[in-house]
């Protein structure tokens, strides 16, 4: 399968993230990348499609603070990596803020996602990889894996959060209608519910998004990903969220999927793409499903067995050391 990374991705490398009241290291790390590209040894370099694609799904002054926000960060003195501290509960009404502190509040909404020096090249170049994959597809390849490195799918149209600053999966879906393709579907495979992928089709009839992950009773991101959030106005039943408990093995995790497979042949896409996390890994150490490297192939033939053309995006999975592995797996069931 054809596989695609730029090396301008590696420049977003932030020290810390907050995580159960300590500063630790953050677990979305450039070893994550040398995991995958060991396992991958043939990835393609990535094409430039410009800012355009980006714009039509993120808000201008957002992908503005983007660009500047570190900078912004260091001229007010401060050390490190850009992190908030203040957040707006009660509206994220349109004010027009200029302290860097107030802009981090207003565009975050968690304290993972800090805004290193080179985030905003790589995460540039982030989604230019899945638009070279989408590009891949869109011209007569059957599937092709986006090397998406750091995540997107927990970004919204104006907002970062869950290690995400742009949504490579929503900029592909988005470029795939304005290309011709009538409907979209993205399953989102991830340990953790998609919800700026969510958010941004909400009311939209035309993305159908489906989303596996943990209950968010008890899991990141909480306030998103339970079953009743369905879609609104033209998007009304075009969402769909189906939540599991921690300690879900492949067993009962297939019989979601297939639910969501039964969804996804109902709607008849054009296009799938499907947000790939390794984080459902049983030794993934931020995550709490118990997924065995092989089930990622059998999981990968599945989805294979909806015959649609299909771009996979890369998201999580921390389990370093198995990485490659069952990224390796997964891809594998779409060649077989
Ligand atoms: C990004 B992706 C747990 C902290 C969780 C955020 C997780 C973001 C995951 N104590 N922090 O979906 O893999
Ligand atoms: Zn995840």
């Amino acid at each position: 399968m054809r596989a695609f990374y730029a090396e301008q991705q590696s420049n977003h490398a932030p020290a810390l993230e907050l995580q159960n009241g300590e500063m630790v290291p953050h677990a979305e790390s450039q070893a994550r990348v040398e995991a995958i590209k060991a396992a991958l040894p043939q990835l393609e370099t990535t094409r430039d499609f410009g800012l355009a694609p980006i714009l039509a799904v993120h808000d201008a002054a957002y992908v503005d603070f983007l660009k500047r926000a570190h900078r912004d960060w260091v001229e007010a003195g401060r050390p490190g990596d850009a992190f908030p501290y203040v957040f707006p509960v009660r509206g994220r009404r349109p004010l027009s803020l200029s302290r860097i502190d107030a802009e981090l509040g207003q565009y975050a909404y968690d304290c993972g996602t800090p805004v290193a020096q080179g985030t905003w090249e790589a995460v540039y170049w982030n989604a230019q990889t899945a638009l070279t994959g989408l590009h891949a597809v869109l011209n007569g390849a059957r599937h092709a894996f986006a090397f998406c490195r750091p995540p997107g799918h927990h970004a919204g149209r104006d907002y970062m959060g869950g290690y995400s600053y742009l949504n490579n999966v929503a900029i592909a879906a988005q470029q795939a209608l304005a290309q011709g393709a009538g409907k979209v579907a993205v399953l989102d495979v991830d340990y953790h519910h998609g919800n700026g992928t969510q958010d941004i089709f909400y009311a939209r009839g035309d993305v159908l998004t489906i989303s596996l992950h943990a209950d968010p009773k008890t899991d990141y991101p909480f306030y998103w990903g339970h079953a009743d959030e369905l879609g609104e106005g033209q998007g009304a039943g075009f969402n769909l969220n189906l939540p599991m408990p921690r300690g879900t093995q492949w067993s009962d995790y297939k019989t979601r999927l297939a639910d969501a497979l039964d969804r996804i042949t109902q709607f008849q896409p054009d296009l799938l793409i499907v947000p790939y996390g390794a984080d459902t890994y049983a030794g993934d150490p931020i995550s709490f499903f118990s997924i065995e490297t092989g089930d990622y192939t059998e999981m990968s033939r599945m989805i294979a067995g909806a015959g649609l053309p299909t771009l996979i995006c890369m998201e999580g999975g921390y389990a370093v050391d198995a990485l490659g592995a069952n990224v390796a797996a997964f891809l594998a069931g779409f060649s077989s």
